[in-house]
């Protein structure tokens, strides 16, 4: 089957990026450590970055332009879902670019817990994505609409819909979001149903694994990201089970969920107010005064505190990258000075 680049999910915004008729647009289906797995109207294609560039540059469904064996050019993404990568090392990890929805997958069962959830509305918001909650093995409990409302009283951005995942006419009442060239991710858990979903959506067999009994943790079946064509006409993008949602460069995306209490703030006599015990503060107001839910609040300013953390960890190691970059750049010069090349 032919593509078209619309079909691919090219738009003005794209276009207006290309100035290089010689290279020709490619989307990313699948990022690994040695190679750009691109699908464009002429099929698939294995590309390698320029040489100065690391795969890890570059996310499932970035658009490139590529000479048809490297991706010569990162058009600039128009949404990119990032957190900030795990380990010890200050590195932000992007995970899923020009999404259009952002499909946050939870279950009926242990797994959902709003604190996360507001976690990947955040993640969607700040990313300019519809955040749109899924939540599957509806089949399990008695009444689905008890936790579809909790998913949705999170924030008026968030929309859920609830479902048997493994059942492919009620997954079809997905196809708005992953029809004609739009993009959906799914993220969530292990164990939750992502691949069940994919696999509903694309018509694909990719594996799938039961989940443990006492917990309802999955084992981490799909381990790697990858972007597929939906029967529906668009596209999707299946992820490995997520162990945690460390938010950095989010602080726009918190706003978004907890609006309210984002204007509160402003509402503080003193700018610097860190909304404990100062004179003025709107929040311990609201507090007092039963306005704000303790429990939503704490969640809050968890959340806040942590992603502020994150993203001063992220600019100083990127300034402590700038300037050894910087030394090595000095120390070069130099050599060549005094080879006097
Ligand atoms: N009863 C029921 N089982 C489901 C539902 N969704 C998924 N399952 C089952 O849950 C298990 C895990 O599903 P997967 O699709 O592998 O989950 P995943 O989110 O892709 O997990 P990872 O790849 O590990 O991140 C499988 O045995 C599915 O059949 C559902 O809505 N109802
Ligand atoms: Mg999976």
């Amino acid at each position: 089957m032919t593509l078209t680049l619309a079909d691919l999910g090219w738009s003005p915004y794209f276009q207006d990026q290309q100035d290089d008729p010689a290279l020709h647009p490619m989307r990313l289906t699948s990022v690994t450590r040695s190679a750009l797995i691109a699908l464009g109207p002429d099929g698939s294609a294995r590309l390698k970055p320029p040489s100065d560039v690391s795969t890890g540059d570059y996310a499932v469904g970035d658009w490139v332009l590529s000479d048809g064996d490297i991706a010569v050019h990162r058009l600039e993404p128009r949404s990119i879902l990032q957190r900030r990568a795990s380990g010890p090392e200050a590195r932000s990890q992007l995970m899923a670019a020009n999404v259009d929805t952002l499909g946050i997958v939870t279950a009926c069962n242990a797994d959902f817990n709003v604190a996360r959830l507001e976690r990947y509305v955040a993640m969607a918001a700040s990313a300019d994505c519809l955040p749109l909650v899924i939540l599957t093995r509806a089949d399990q409990v008695d009444d689905p609409d008890a936790l579809r409302k909790q998913a949705e009283a999170i924030s008026p951005i968030v929309s859920c819909i609830t479902l048997d995942a493994r059942d492919v006419a009620e997954v079809a009442r997905l196809a708005p979001w992953c029809g004609d060239g739009q993009s959906l991710a799914l993220m969530g858990s292990s164990g939750v149903g992502k691949t069940t979903l994919t696999n509903g959506l694309t018509g694909q067999s990719l594996a799938t694994g039961a989940i443990r009994e006492d917990d309802a943790k999955g084992r981490h079946t799909s381990t790697s990201r990858q972007m597929l064509r939906t029967l529906h006409g668009g596209w999707l993008i299946d992820t490995p089970g997520m162990r945690a949602v460390p938010l950095s460069e989010a602080a726009d995306g918190i706003d978004a969920v907890f609006a309210d209490l984002a204007d509160l703030v402003t509402q503080c006599k003193f700018s610097d107010c860190a909304h404990e015990s100062e004179p003025g503060c709107a929040l311990q107001a609201g507090l007092k005064d039963g306005s704000i839910e303790p429990e939503r609040y704490a969640r809050w300013k968890k959340l806040m505190l942590e992603e502020a953390h994150n993203t001063a960890t992220l600019a100083e190691a990127r300034a402590k990258d700038k300037a050894r970059q910087k030394q090595i750049e000095i120390g070069q010069a130099r050599g060549r000075r005094k080879r006097g090349t």
